[in-house]
């Protein structure tokens, strides 16, 4: 770790220790460290695909079993990773914290496995299906049979046990709204807060990207925690330019 980098962990863990409420938006690059791909970096998930052919409710609706099957290989890939010391430090960073509010942009439900209790999934979650007509959520135990063949793919799509009609992976897709109690949650949170986390996000996708803009207007800190500059970088107080895995356990530490 740099002198530089070691000075800024610094100053983020005292504006931390002197704030009472706290909010920590993640991305993708918050569960690479656990081997989870993010999506806009070399090698990431759509490198490759367009995210329109994978991401969207038209792909889904011209191929479902396309998409299904992206999304299975996703399930059975994340059901090997584990919560990486970053999850770890921001489990660890609510108990040190008044009010802590963490809101994540991801839908592989590791900060729920790393101890985090209640987190603002804005993307929903990977692990749910959902019926295309009434919109009901179904975990996929609901499911067996596509759980039991991802690894070749599956030939049927699953259905809802309760009206038949298709299932579709329990995410949010490109031009489609966020869930309304979580995001107005998660706009509330952001404007009381005394400072903010924005780690491992570029900062590229609306309207989550806009919460750490909502918060440096209503006055908060913007702390940053990224090997690489992102879109937020220029607005951001402190960069800590760094992986999450390293820097959050360091900055959590800094506050103790
Ligand atoms: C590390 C690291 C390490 C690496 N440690 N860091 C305003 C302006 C322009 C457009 C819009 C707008 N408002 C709405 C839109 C349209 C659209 C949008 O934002 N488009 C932009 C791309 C331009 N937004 C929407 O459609 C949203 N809906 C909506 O707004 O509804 C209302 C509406 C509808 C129609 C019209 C207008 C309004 C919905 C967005 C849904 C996003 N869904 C996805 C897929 C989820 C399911 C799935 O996983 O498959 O969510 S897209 C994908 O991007 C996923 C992610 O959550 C999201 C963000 O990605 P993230 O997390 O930032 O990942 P990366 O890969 O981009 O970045 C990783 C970062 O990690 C990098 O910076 C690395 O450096 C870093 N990193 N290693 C720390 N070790």
């Amino acid at each position: 770790m740099t002198d530089r980098l070691a000075d800024n962990i610094r100053q983020a863990a005292a504006v931390l220790a002197q704030a009472s409420r706290v909010c920590c938006m993640t991305g993708a690059g918050v569960s690479a460290e656990s081997g989870v791909p993010t999506f806009r970096d070399a090698g990431g998930l759509w490198e490759g695909r367009r995210p329109e052919d994978v991401a969207t409710p038209e792909a889904f609706a011209a191929d479902p079993a396309d998409v299904w099957n992206f999304y299975l290989s996703r399930r059975k890939a994340n059901t090997a990773c584990k919560p990486n010391p970053g999850h770890l430090a921001l489990a660890e960073l609510a108990g040190l914290l008044d009010s802590f509010t963490l809101i994540t942009q991801n839908i592989d439900g590791l900060h729920h496995l790393a101890g985090s209790e209640k987190v603002l999934e804005l993307h929903g979650d990977l692990w749910t299906n959902q019926c295309t007509r009434e919109k009901r959520f179904a975990n996929q135990v609901a499911c067996p049979d596509i759980r039991a063949t991802p690894k070749d793919g599956f030939t049927e799509i699953p259905h809802c046990p309760k009206c038949s009609s298709m299932m579709r992976p329990g995410v949010v897709w490109f031009g489609e709204t966020l869930p309304v109690d979580t995001l107005e949650a998660a706009e509330f949170a952001v404007r009381q807060c005394e400072a903010m986390l924005v780690v491992g996000t570029s900062s590229q996708v609306f309207p989550a990207a806009a919460l750490a803009t909502m918060a440096a207007h209503a006055g908060a800190t913007i702390i940053e925690v990224n090997p690489e500059a992102t879109a937020l970088s220029d607005h951001a107080d402190v960069c800590l330019f760094g992986p999450s895995g390293e820097v959050l356990p360091e900055l959590v530490r800094g506050m103790r």
